[in-house]
């Protein structure tokens, strides 16, 4: 079923696995008897199979929580978190953890270039240690309906938009994931428009959510959750949070998205969550909590609407922003 080779407008994030069939697979291997077991020796096998990098700024984790992001909902159990992930530069699967141990997360830079008076190659342990650490506890909401609360480590994206000094035109920020074909197996998917894009407004960059993300879970970030650094935006839908990111730019033009660009349809510049606008071809309005078995509704701007309705004040076609 997922062997036949799809064109890019027929494979929307989600079509590839849908829910259900993950879930229902889930079951059956729990029922079985084999669930958390096989997924672990799996794991170690991987793992056994890859070198391992050292990682200098190791000692920063676990970062002391930061309170003001407290969450109500449990933390998803790490396991649940780190064997089911959307990461198509290892394969269009949730199963990816595996193949995602080829990624090779030191020496890693990020380049900070564009519209600014400072910009920058940071290697990225001098990144790292020159913003600081912290906990937040956020939650994230893919946009096929299902959820998850992680507790990541990072550090505001603002604090490195700053220290580039942005230059009065600049209006969007975007960012750029790796492109290694001979590391990445999906990559070598030459239909698919890699490497993968993504971008915000200067205005929701220099807003307090948006997350660098270098840890989870009390320790540098696992290579399938996209080491060594990832965005994450609470209030949008998952795609946007943007994995192992290489380059960010300050630019006047409205950054394209990989998934814009395969399906812009379905995957806008937006994405707000919002569960009274459907995605095309499902409903917004529930999700599934990873790890939880259960459905819960869906909030608008996934209940972070204190901190970010009023980047969106004045936009008449509402809908527009959750697109
Ligand atoms: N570079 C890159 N970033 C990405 C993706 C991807 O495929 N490639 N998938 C996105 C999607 S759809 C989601 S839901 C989240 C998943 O993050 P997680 O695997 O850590 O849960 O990463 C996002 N960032
Ligand atoms: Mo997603």
């Amino acid at each position: 079923m997922l062997i036949r080779k799809r064109r890019g407008w027929e494979i929307p994030e989600s079509q590839v696995t849908p829910e259900h069939v993950f879930f229902n697979r889930r079951r059956f291997l729990q029922a079985a008897g084999f669930g958390a077991a096989g997924i672990a020796a799996s794991a170690m096998v991987g793992r056994g199979a890859h070198a391992d990098e050292t990682i200098p700024t190791a000692d920063l984790y676990p970062a002391a929580r930061n309170d003001r992001y407290m969450v109500e909902r449990a933390i998803t159990p790490e396991k649940v978190n780190t064997t089911y992930n959307n990461f198509y530069e290892f394969g269009s699967h949730k199963r990816i953890y595996d193949n995602a141990q080829d990624l090779v997360v030191r020496p890693w830079t990020v380049t900070v270039d564009g519209m600014v008076a400072k910009p920058k190659v940071w290697d990225i342990d001098d990144l790292i240690r020159t913003a600081g650490v912290e906990e937040r506890v956020y939650r994230h909401r893919c946009v096929e309906a299902w959820s998850m609360v992680v507790p990541w480590t990072g550090f505001p994206l603002s604090k490195l938009v700053e220290m580039a000094e942005p230059q009065a035109g600049a209006k969007y920020v975007r960012f750029e994931t790796f492109l290694d074909p001979d590391m990445a197996s999906g990559q070598r998917q030459d239909w698919q428009p890699w490497p993968y894009v993504e971008g915000v407004t200067v205005e929701e960059a220099a807003n307090e959510l948006p997350l660098l993300v270098t840890g989870a879970y009390g320790k540098p970030l696992p290579k399938q959750m996209g080491a060594p650094i990832r965005l994450h935006l609470p209030w949008k839908y998952g795609f946007k949070s943007i994995k192992s990111i290489v380059k960010v730019t300050l630019t006047d033009q409205r950054p394209v998205s990989f998934w814009e660009t395969l399906q812009a349809r379905e995957y806008g510049f937006w994405a707000n969550v919002n569960p009274e606008v459907d995605h095309p071809r499902w409903s917004q309005a529930s999700e599934e909590v990873l790890g939880a078995d259960r459905r819960i509704p869906t909030v608008i701007y996934n209940g972070y609407g204190d901190y970010v309705a009023h980047l969106y004040k004045g936009m008449e076609d509402q809908r527009s922003t959750f697109m």
